[in-house]
C-alpha cells in the first residue's frame, strides 16, 4: 500500500512538473485546396486526418479545406505551394508532369491493374523515389491518397470499341502522355484544366472527359453527359501535398504528426472509396446514362494500341522510372 502511494505521488508530481501541454505545437491554419467537391471520398479522408491531428496536437493543428477548386486549379495550387504562399493541395499527379517528368509514370494507359496493386507500389519504395523527386521540387508528397481508374463519359455515342473515339473531343489533363494516349484512339484530345470541365461540357465546347465514377457523380457531369464507358484505362494517384517552404518551419513533432495523420486520412478516403464506387455508378445509371462495359477483348485492343504510348514517352519520364515500375509491378503479379 505505501508503495502504492509512493508511485501514485511520484506519478502526479511527475506530470505537474511536465512541460505544459503540446509545447511542442503551434497554432497553425493549414489550408487545403481542392478541385474535387467536400461529398467526395477526400472530404471523408479529410475529416479523419483533422480527429488525428486534434489528437496529436491538443487541436493546434488546423486544416481549413477549400473545395471545388476555390482556391485556384491543381497546378496553380501547387506553385502556390512551391513560392510558400499556400499550405497544402490534394491535387492529381497529372497537371504536374510539367514540373516533375518523372510523375508522368502513373499517366501510362492500362499501367495498373487493381488499387491493391497500386498501393503495394505507391506506398512503397516507388512511391518514396517519387516523393524524393517532388521534395526536390518544393514539395512535401505525405502520402499517395485515391483518385482511382477513370472511365469515360460523353454525350454522342456509346463507346464499345477504340473506332467509337474517332473525331470525339475528349478533355484530358494537361499531360501529353494522355493527350496521346487519346489522339492515338483517334480522339480529338484537348488539355483542360479540371475546373473548366463543367461547363465545357455543358456547352458542348467538349464532348467527353474521364474520371473516376466517384468523380463523374460529386462533380456533377452525369447531369451534362449521355453515355459512360468502363474503361478503367489509367489509375491516377492523388497526391497530398505540402509546400516545402513552410513545412521545414514547423516543428519536428509537427511535421510527424501531419505524415502519420495524412496517412489515417488515406486510408479512411481509400475505405469510403470503395464504397462510394459502387454507389456512384448506380447514381449515375439512376440519372438515366447508358453505361458500357469494355468487353474483354475490346480492352485488350485499346491496351495493344495504347502501347506506343509506353515507348513514345519513355525518355521523357525517364527510363529507369518506366522500368523501375514495370519491374515492380512484375514482381507483385508473381
Ligand atoms: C481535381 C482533379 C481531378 C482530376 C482531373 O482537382 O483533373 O480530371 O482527375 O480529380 O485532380
Amino acid at each position: 500500500m505505501r508503495k502504492m502511494l509512493l508511485a501514485t505521488t511520484a506519478i502526479a508530481f511527475g506530470l505537474s512538473a511536465a512541460a505544459p501541454a503540446f509545447a511542442e505545437f503551434n497554432d497553425r491554419n493549414i489550408r487545403v485546396s481542392n478541385g474535387i467537391n467536400e461529398d467526395h471520398p477526400v472530404g471523408n479522408g479529410i475529416k479523419a486526418m483533422q480527429a488525428c491531428l486534434d489528437e496529436k496536437s491538443g487541436g493546434k493543428l488546423k486544416l481549413t479545406a477549400f473545395w471545388g477548386g476555390a482556391l485556384g486549379g491543381d497546378l496553380q495550387a501547387t506553385q502556390a505551394l512551391r513560392s510558400g504562399v499556400q499550405e497544402a493541395v490534394v491535387t492529381s499527379s497529372s497537371p504536374l508532369v510539367g514540373i516533375i517528368p518523372a510523375l508522368g509514370v502513373f499517366d501510362l494507359p492500362f499501367l495498373f491493374a487493381s488499387p491493391e496493386e497500386a498501393y503495394q507500389v505507391l506506398d512503397g519504395e516507388f512511391g518514396d523515389m517519387m516523393s524524393q523527386k517532388l521534395e526536390e521540387a518544393g514539395l512535401v508528397n505525405l502520402g499517395y491518397w485515391e483518385n482511382g481508374f477513370r472511365n469515360l463519359s460523353n454525350s454522342v455515342r456509346p463507346v464499345t470499341k477504340w473506332e467509337d473515339f474517332e473525331g470525339m473531343k475528349v478533355r484530358v489533363m494537361q499531360n501529353d502522355i494522355f493527350l496521346d494516349t487519346f489522339q492515338n484512339l483517334g480522339a480529338n484530345a484537348t488539355p483542360m484544366a479540371f475546373g473548366e470541365v463543367f461547363s465545357a461540357l455543358e456547352t458542348n465546347a467538349i464532348d467527353a472527359q474521364e474520371n473516376p465514377y466517384v468523380t463523374i457523380d460529386t462533380s456533377k457531369f452525369y447531369e451534362v453527359q449521355k453515355y459512360v464507358t468502363e474503361t478503367n484505362h489509367a489509375y491516377t494517384p492523388f497526391l497530398f501535398l505540402f509546400s516545402k517552404a513552410i513545412f521545414d518551419t514547423y516543428t519536428p513533432e509537427e511535421q510527424a504528426a501531419l505524415r502519420e495523420c495524412a496517412t489515417v486520412g488515406r486510408d479512411e478516403e481509400r475505405k469510403v472509396i470503395q464504397d462510394l464506387n459502387k454507389k456512384s455508378l448506380e447514381k449515375i445509371k439512376e440519372a438515366g446514362l447508358e453505361v458500357n462495359v469494355l468487353s474483354e477483348e475490346e480492352q485488350a485492343r485499346i491496351r495493344e494500341k495504347s502501347m506506343v504510348v509506353y515507348e513514345k514517352h519513355k525518355a521523357t519520364i525517364g527510363a529507369d522510372v518506366v522500368d523501375g515500375i514495370l519491374a515492380k509491378l512484375e514482381e507483385i503479379r508473381k
